[in-house]
This record gives C-alpha cells, sequence and structure tokens, in this order.
C-alpha cells in the first residue's frame, strides 16, 4: 500500500527503490510522514513569525519541498516584514517563494497550518488562522515550549536551529539530498544559511548543529553562501555608517563618532564609516571608533583615522592624543592621511550583560572623546554641554541603579 502510493508520487519505479522510505521506526521523521501522508494531496500554509530571519526562512523551504512529494502545496507566508538585509538576500538569491499576508487575504482556503521556528506567539496569522477554524497540523521548532496552540504533530527541541531539525527529517530520509538537483542544492545552502547565522557563525551551535552543517556541507553552494554572507556584511558597514553618521560629533573640523559594539567580522566598516565622514563638507578630519567583540576572544577598541588636513600628522596626532599603555605602548599610530588605534578592553572584556555593556560603551565612548577633545583643545565646552545632557538622562531614568560617574 504504502510502496504503491509512493509510486504515484514520484512518477517513476526507479526512484520508488530510493524513497519508499526506510525512516528510523519512532523517529520525528517518520511521525511527520505519517502524518503527510494522512493528509495528502490538501493544500497548507506554513506560517512564519513576523519578521522571518533565515533559519525560519530555510527551514519553510524544506517543509515545502518535503510536503510537495506527498503532494501537499505548501504556502510559506508570514505578516510582517522582511527587515534584514541577509533575509532578503536570501530569498533573492535562493528565489525562495514567501507570501506576505495581508488582512485583505483570505485564510480559510488552507486545509491546515504549520509553524515553523514559532509556536504562534510571534505571528498574528495564529488568531487569524484559529478564527478562520484552520486546524493547527504541526509545529516544529527549537524555543522554549509555549503551550499557546496544540498541533497534531509537535517537535519541539533544543538546538540551536529549527534548520537543524529539518536538516535531520532531510537525513532520515524525508527527502534524501542529490547533488545533482539544483532545487535540493538551493535547499542545502538555505539550510546551511539558516544554522550559520542562528547560532552565530556557530559559535552557539550545539552538536546537533555541527552534524546537521556536516551533511550539509557537501551539497551546499559555495559560491551562493558566500554572496549571501558579503551582502549580509556590506549592509552591516551601511548600518554602521549610518550609526557614525547619527552620531557624529563635529569640532574645528574634525568629525568623531563611537558608533558602539561591531562583530568582529564587521570591523572592516570602521574605516569604512571614516572614509564617509570625510565626505562631508567643512570636515578634514575623521574619527570613528568601536569595540570590536568576538565571543571568547580579546576585547578592543578598534578606531580609525582619515585627514585631508595636509599639515596633520596622524602618526603624532594619535600618539599624543592617546598616549600610552603602562608598558609604553602607543595605543595608535598612523601613516600619511591615515591612522588607527587600538585600546584592548582587558578586566572589561567578555561579559555581554546589556547594563554593563551599556555602561562599558559610556566609559570608553567618553574618555575617548575626552582625550580627542583635550588634543583639539575644545575639551570644556562640549564635556559641560554632554554632562548635562547625560545628568538629565540619568535623573530621568533609574538613579539608584546608576553607577558613580567617573570624575
Ligand atoms: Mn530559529
Amino acid at each position: 500500500m504504502e510502496r504503491e502510493r509512493y509510486k504515484v508520487v514520484e512518477g517513476s519505479t526507479e526512484t520508488k527503490e530510493q524513497t519508499a522510505p526506510s525512516l528510523p521506526a519512532g523517529s520525528k521523521a517518520a511521525e511527520l510522514a505519517a502524518l503527510l501522508e494522512r493528509h495528502r494531496g490538501e493544500r497548507h500554509i506554513i506560517v512564519l513569525q513576523s519578521f522571518p530571519d533565515p533559519d525560519a526562512i530555510s527551514s519553510a523551504l524544506a517543509h515545502q519541498m518535503i510536503a510537495a512529494r506527498y503532494e501537499i502545496e505548501c504556502d510559506i507566508a508570514y505578516d510582517g516584514v522582511i527587515s534584514h538585509h541577509e533575509n532578503v538576500a536570501l530569498v533573492e538569491l535562493l528565489d525562495i517563494p514567501l507570501i506576505r499576508l495581508t488582512e485583505r487575504d483570505d485564510v480559510a482556503r488552507y486545509h491546515a497550518s504549520v509553524f515553523v521556528d514559532t509556536q504562534g506567539t510571534t505571528t498574528r496569522l495564529t488568531e487569524r488562522l484559529a478564527e478562520a477554524r484552520v486546524p493547527v497540523l504541526a509545529i516544529v521548532d527549537h524555543h522554549e515550549f509555549q503551550n499557546v496552540i496544540e498541533a497534531e504533530f509537535v517537535d519541539i527541541r533544543h538546538v540551536g536551529a529549527t534548520a537543524t531539525i529539518y536538516t535531520e527529517y532531510l537525513q532520515d530520509g524525508l527527502l534524501p539530498l542529490d547533488r545533482t538537483d539544483e532545487s535540493h542544492v538551493r535547499l542545502a545552502t538555505a539550510l546551511m544559511h539558516g544554522i550559520r547565522s542562528e547560532t552565530g557563525g556557530m559559535v552557539r551551535a550545539r552538536r546537533e548543529d555541527y552534524m546537521a552543517a556536516a551533511y550539509l556541507a557537501e551539497f551546499v553552494n559555495q559560491t551562493t553562501l558566500a554572496a549571501i554572507l558579503s551582502i549580509e556584511r556590506s549592509r552591516k558597514a551601511m548600518d554602521i555608517i549610518k550609526i557614525a553618521l547619527e552620531s557624529r560629533i563635529v569640532r574645528d573640523n574634525y568629525s568623531i563618532a563611537g558608533v558602539g559594539y561591531v562583530r568582529y567580522e564587521d570591523r572592516d566598516a570602521i574605516p569604512q564609516a571614516a572614509d564617509f565622514l570625510l565626505t562631508e563638507e567643512n570636515v578634514h578630519t575623521a574619527i570613528v571608533y568601536g569595540i570590536v567583540i568576538k565571543p571568547g576572544e580579546r576585547e578592543m577598541v578598534i578606531g580609525s583615522l582619515r585627514t585631508r588636513k595636509a599639515t596633520l600628522n596622524p602618526d603624532a596626532f594619535l600618539k599624543e592624543a592617546l598616549g600610552s599603555s603602562d608598558s609604553g605602548r602607543y595605543y595608535g599610530g598612523g601613516r600619511r592621511e591615515a591612522g588607527g588605534f587600538e585600546i584592548p578592553v582587558g578586566f572589561l572584556a567578555g561579559t555581554y550583560e546589556e547594563e554593563f555593556m551599556r555602561w562599558k560603551w559610556y566609559l570608553y565612548d567618553r574618555q575617548i572623546k575626552r582625550k580627542f577633545w583635550t588634543k583639539l583643545g575644545v575639551l570644556e565646552a562640549i564635556e559641560q554641554k554632554r554632562e548635562q545632557e547625560i545628568e538629565s538622562q540619568l535623573r530621568g531614568r533609574n538613579p539608584d541603579s546608576s553607577p558613580t560617574k567617573p570624575e
């Protein structure tokens, strides 16, 4: 019986042998296969969180392709926006058909819904589908159990990514990947990106995520993956340039901007931002800096100086402004027209708790600005104004939790 049905789907006895699945008994993959078999020929909606990320998008694609083998037609839907550039890059480069559902769209036409990388708490589609009496068929997710909706099939696991769970389904035989099949290569590339981005480039990955990535590795299109990542990176640089532009302070033709925390991979955006600030009218010298972090590694304030002023020697300027460490090593130096500096965060490094990070940035930002304003001889005016701003900010917030301000 089962075998006959697979034959119909695949349309040839040749592939029948490969796909009539010997799914691991008692596995979630086998359970999902049985579920899809029961709903053969239906039309389903795959629901994503309102702001879908690569993990959600790639997992949905996997579900869509698996379900297609049971003649189930799936729409991948969300009700918010695809906000981040990396997600846009993923969707565009891999040609993944996402549908943005608006209020006007009729959801009653679906036989059932499937929640992927969400348990219904991060989308308003949950209520709309409930109102339209569309039953929930499946939930596949890696977040904490929410107990908001019930489903025929539930697979919620503590792994780094939902894409890891779907990769396991593929491995278990729900859709064995074939390197010569372009759509399979696209799927593997999407899932790899999903796992990597969801685990912070594997930093937070668990054993299961590594196993999944290892399986996907031989099917991934490296060029496409690199393109997705480079689009992501250049857009990150744009974000940092934007922050620099918004936070810059211009005095005496010097433009100075602290951009906050910068991921190690994005550190090149700091000199790019300095180059950009230099294009502003009346600015001859631009300085941009941020705290560059990479979990488990050394933390540094990294800064860049760019100047068009012929009489300004970046090397001498930075050495004088920032001075040297106890061991006599200068924090900064340079060449003609450009310079850079690196200040180790040292003792304060490695704590990523939000409040702590905010104060850490505040102190470094403040100290670096003081050094430069002192060098330029404009310290007093700016400090006074800033002091007032901060004091009123602190008063407006919770004064008890404010650490003693320096000096
Ligand atoms: Mn996720």
